[in-house]
């Protein structure tokens, strides 16, 4: 969501790069089209390789583009996006908010939204293994870890939501008027998770990081990204120090099941209350630094530009905000004269949740939602309104999330150009019939 438009089928020369990685094989001959990307799959299923391939295949060519079933219309995502689950946005899989409603606390990850900045990757963990090396080690050589290794390490499990910093990108148009670019995510740019895994700290103590170090720099083993014609390099950006040894998981399993191939498989980056993005899947290496690292993750993107921000950008962004949606399509049909439970979810990455209010009226009334969940920090709640619509006719259902630290949903986003941290109350349009 960097980006508007992106080569998906960004892929690395082939430098003599010191990280094993499995790379596109760009250059075998072309597979039969009749043969789709679900047989190929089946049919590779044991070849991990020949899998990295036909992730690659799902778009040969726009003519088969077209012809794809949409469950198969985003190249390089290899768990099935059924559309009543999801909705492709170019690279990218947005959960519909309403599929929502009948999961728990815990996003199943069958259901769990996918923002790739090129495609998956189909990796082993035989042949895994994680570089920690740079000026941050006082001197000492760079440090590998195996799969093994890292398993036999303490581990810990906690629930963390990972939610893209373009979650929400959609309403800077639609409600506020205002043009933005990347991928216009509505609400389902969120999951929640339980995850398990070894702590950064750990590993950075395991490696020798030395007290100068000020930055630490986890790096995708996916293809270089590749925008407008730009080599941005492999996807990373720098954690300071601070927080690389705080609350910062290398998490394996996510539900109590090893990493699905889309969300990192074998290891990935966790880092709670912070933006999707800081949360490197298919982790491969960290640079542990003495002095501070940047990338186009910190530089170009992710970052506040526009009429309200000085002329070089906000600072890097950090944490995520403050955000409610309701489990319903935009423009749901509802019937008059009847009760209707509502359903939703809210969620701030500064505090728990304190409360939730909704209007049925457009904003002039507003009454609390019952919580279903103790609020807990990094985790969303789920909630609960009665409405009895009695008029017909177009309607607007806002709901408002204030959490424990005072925070609250405005009426409007300060806008941004890139469209980043929406965290307006939405106006969710219905239709009572
Ligand atoms: N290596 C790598 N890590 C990545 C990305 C990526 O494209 N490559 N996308 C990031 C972004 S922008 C987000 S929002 C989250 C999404 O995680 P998910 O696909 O597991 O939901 O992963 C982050 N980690
Ligand atoms: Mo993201």
């Amino acid at each position: 969501m960097s980006s508007p438009t992106k080569d998906t089928r960004a892929h690395s020369d082939e430098t003599d790069d010191p990280i094993p990685r499995i790379r596109l094989l760009s250059r075998r001959p072309a597979l039969s089209p009749a043969l789709d990307r679900r047989d190929l799959l089946k049919l590779l299923a044991a070849a991990p390789l020949a899998a990295h391939l036909a992730a690659h295949l799902a778009a040969p060519t726009p003519a088969a583009a077209a012809a794809a079933r949409p469950a198969l219309a985003a190249p390089g995502i290899v768990k099935p996006l059924p559309p009543e689950l999801f909705t492709i946005r170019g690279t990218n899989a947005e959960t519909n908010f309403t599929a929502l409603r009948s999961t728990g606390l815990h996003t199943p990850a069958d259901h769990f939204f996918v923002r790739n900045h090129t495609s998956t990757p189909v990796l082993s963990e035989s042949d895994w293994k994680l570089t920690v090396w740079g000026s941050g080690l006082g001197g000492r050589r760079p440090v590998e870890f195996s799969y093994g290794h890292l398993r036999s390490l303490p581990s810990i499990t906690r629930t963390a939501v990972v939610e893209c910093a373009g979650n929400g990108r959609n309403f800077y148009a639609t409600q506020q008027g205002e043009t933005v670019t990347g991928t216009p995510w509505t609400l389902g740019g969120i999951g929640a998770a339980r995850w398990r895994g070894v702590r950064l700290r750990d590993v950075l103590r395991h490696a020798g990081i030395s007290s100068s170090a000020v930055d630490v720099m986890p790096r995708g083993l996916d293809d270089e990204f590749i925008s407008n014609g730009v080599n941005h390099g492999r996807v990373r950006r720098p954690l300071p120090v601070g927080k690389a040894l705080d609350d910062v998981i290398l998490a394996y399993e996510m539900n109590g099941e090893p990493l699905p191939y889309d969300h990192g498989y074998p290891v990935r980056v966790i880092v709670p209350s912070w933006i999707g993005l800081a949360s490197v899947k298919w982790l491969g290496d960290i640079e542990v630094s003495e002095t501070p690292l940047s990338s186009p993750w910190t530089t170009e993107f992710y970052r506040f530009f526009g009429a309200a921000y000085p002329p070089g950008g906000s600072a890097p962004i950090t944490r995520q905000t403050i955000k409610s949606a309701l489990e319903l399509p935009l423009g749901a049909s509802l019937a008059a004269g009847v009760g209707h439970r509502l359903t939703g979810r809210a969620w701030s990455a500064k505090a728990p949740v304190s409360h939730v209010e909704i209007s049925t009226d457009g904003g002039a009334h507003w009454h609390r939602a019952r919580l279903c969940d103790t609020p807990r920090r990094d985790g969303w709640v789920r909630w609960t309104a009665h409405w009895h619509p009695r008029r017909t006719g177009p309607a607007e259902l806002l709901a408002r999330t204030t959490d424990r630290a005072g925070n609250t949903q405005p009426e409007r986003t300060v806008h941004n150009t890139q469209g980043y941290l929406f965290d307006a109350v939405v106006r969710h349009p219905v239709m009572v019939v």
